[in-house]
């Protein structure tokens, strides 16, 4: 493999990660607090000059792989205010994911990185817990950026209250012996809390699941699984619900997978496809 196509398939297979926080330190290096922003790979991951990767806390930005609209202009806002600038790192529990990045807010040239992409609309609030900020000033930069329909708040997969922020529809290995590995990831974009009762779930061949009440708090995720489970409803960790199926729910090949409120409303759909021969 050339290194160019090594470097591209590196870079694609983390910058399309959202994932939250793995529990435990893979790297156990010492998380720094100021060092050389060297440079952004996309709107919310960034490395140091220490070599570190950083994935920014709070917000998520659109991906650039497969590209998402304002992925472009959020790595260019980031670009602008961070690279070669030096940035102050705020650590929460967790300093360092389950791929060793550290998971830090940054600070540059005295402004929060992550306040300042939600108030151009370039990403959305995006809270992995244990947290203990108050997301105040980041729902209401948010919330000046959706009324201001700026960057992703323009575009339709930001019209309603949740935003699928990754599609597993994939399970590892054979997904009818795993079908707890197909999960959706869900983010709650609006500025209030919500409860999940009455919502629904659909895939392309027409199946439905409802949702249980589940509350989900404003820049909080919910995780959907498809089998069966104890759904965690605490805000405090991941929240999680199973739909309960004994089967897997979604199509390796192609898929699309439609969120619909209460009132039957579509608060966000999304497609999984996968080129090249079929995969079990
Ligand atoms: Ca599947
Ligand atoms: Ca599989």
């Amino acid at each position: 493999m050339s290194l160019l196509l090594f470097t591209a398939f590196f870079f694609g297979a983390w910058a399309q990660d959202d994932e939250p926080a793995a529990t435990t330190d893979l790297t156990t290096a010492p998380a720094p607090e100021k060092a050389t922003v060297a440079s952004v790979y996309d709107g919310d991951t960034l490395t140091l000059s220490t070599g570190d990767k950083v994935r920014l806390r709070w917000v998520n930005t659109p991906e650039l792989r497969p590209a998402e609209a304002y992925g472009v202009e959020a790595r260019e806002a980031t670009k602008a205010l961070c690279l070669n600038q030096e940035a102050t790192l705020i650590y929460g529990e967790t300093k360092r994911d389950g791929y060793g990045r550290l998971l830090a807010g940054v600070e540059c040239q005295g402004q929060d990185l992550s306040v300042h992409l939600l108030d151009l609309g370039l990403g959305h609030v995006f809270l992995i817990p244990p947290d203990e900020r108050d997301p105040k000033t980041l729902l209401e930069a948010q919330d000046r950026a959706r009324t201001a329909k700026r960057g992703v708040w323009s575009t339709e997969s930001y019209q309603g209250s949740f935003h699928f922020t990754s599609f597993h529809a994939n399970a590892a290995g054979d997904d009818r012996t795993n079908v707890n590995g197909e999960y959706l990831r869900a983010c709650n974009i609006s500025n209030e809390l919500v409860d999940l009762a009455g919502y629904k779930i659909t895939n392309l061949s027409g199946r439905s699941f409802t949702l249980p009440s589940i509350l989900v708090p404003a820049g909080h995720t919910v995780k959907i699984i498809s089998g069966t489970g104890e759904h965690q409803a605490s805000p405090d960790a991941q929240i999680e619900i199973y739909l309960g199926s004994p089967d897997p729910i979604w199509n390796n090949q192609r898929d699309r997978a439609t969120l619909y409120d209460r009132h039957g409303r579509v608060m966000d759909s999304r497609i999984h496809e996968t080129k090249g021969p079929p995969r079990p």
